[in-house]
């Protein structure tokens, strides 16, 4: 399979396979996924001998290493890698840093855009702060989504499938975005080296934004740089503006507002950069 474009996206492991496979065929992203075991990857890593890497990271990373030659094969080429998983596993978070070295090796910058456990998962949770550690250092840029401060919806606490699948939803829209600003000067306006994500659909951007605002995950900080606020649809000046005036109110943070091209109702997301030391506390 030839795939062209200049941003391959790699979804490794069980949570990043689920994260791209909403990404639409129409949307002529190349993708490639990697897995432990038989599940119809890209990649499949000892494929029929065992299932999973059962959370251990370093069988991932061993794996990861004997398909190494696959896994440069199919970076080579792309200026960009974005990659996605679920931390907290062996496959998904054993095979970022090799993805890493391979990228490295072929001059590409990486993204990671990857979330953390929820703290019932305590061990895992501890296990993927470890990882996230590392994999933000190989990075050039990484979003981080802490499943655990998925927000509430209407005061309820949100069941653990829901916030599960919310997490893949907005991991996945956090990467077509991040694919559609490789077009431009993604590295200049997404300056910081972390960020995490809120999401708001409405037709209304300026309620989008607030909301996505009020919900976001992590507490924004002005030290951290400015929050951008991306658009799937075009936002006019005057919009524009309010969100401008309504984030700057709100945190002291100046942002910059990315508007989308076409027209239809507004899929709002803020990157919020943060200090990961934020979730060590
Ligand atoms: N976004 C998302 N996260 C998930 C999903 N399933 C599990 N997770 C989270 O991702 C973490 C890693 O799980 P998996 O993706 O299943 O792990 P893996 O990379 O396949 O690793 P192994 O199964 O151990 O080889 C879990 O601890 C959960 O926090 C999913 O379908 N989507
Ligand atoms: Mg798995």
């Amino acid at each position: 399979m030839i795939l062209t474009g200049r941003t391959l996206v790699i979804g490794s492991g069980g949570a990043g396979c689920n994260t791209v496979s909403r990404i639409p065929d129409a949307s002529g992203i190349p993708i490639i996924t990697i897995n432990t075991g038989t599940h119809g990857s890209t990649i499949s890593m000892a494929d029929g001998s065992v299932d999973g890497c059962r959370g251990d990271h370093d069988l991932g990373w061993a794996l990861a290493l004997d398909y190494r030659d696959e896994i440069s094969e199919a970076v080579a080429g792309y200026p960009n890698i974005i990659v996605t998983a679920g931390l907290g596993g062996g496959t998904g978070s054993g095979t970022i840093p090799i993805v890493g070295e391979c990228a490295k090796e072929s001059d590409a910058k990486m993204i990671s855009v990857v979330s953390i456990p929820m703290s019932f998962e305590a061990s895992r949770r501890e296990t993927a702060i470890r990882q996230m550690k590392e994999i933000i250092r190989m990075s050039d840029r990484t979003i981080l989504f802490d499943i655990d401060k998925m927000p509430s919806r209407g005061g309820d606490v949100l069941p653990i499938s829901a916030a599960i699948s919310s997490a893949d939803e907005m991991m996945k829209e956090a990467i077509v975005r991040i694919y559609n600003m490789l077009d431009g000067p993604l590295f200049s306006t997404l300056s910081e080296k972390v960020y995490t994500i809120a999401y708001r659909l409405s037709d209304d951007p300026v309620a989008a934004a607030g909301q996505a605002m009020k919900e976001y995950l992590f507490d924004a900080d002005p030290n951290y740089g400015k929050i951008i606020v991306t658009s799937d649809s075009r936002i006019n000046k005057a919009d524009s503006e309010e969100i401008y005036r309504s984030i700057s109110d709100r945190t002291g943070i100046m942002p910059e507002v990315v508007s989308g091209k076409c027209e239809g109702s507004h899929g709002v997301m803020l990157f919020i950069p943060i200090s990961y030391r934020s979730l060590l506390s």
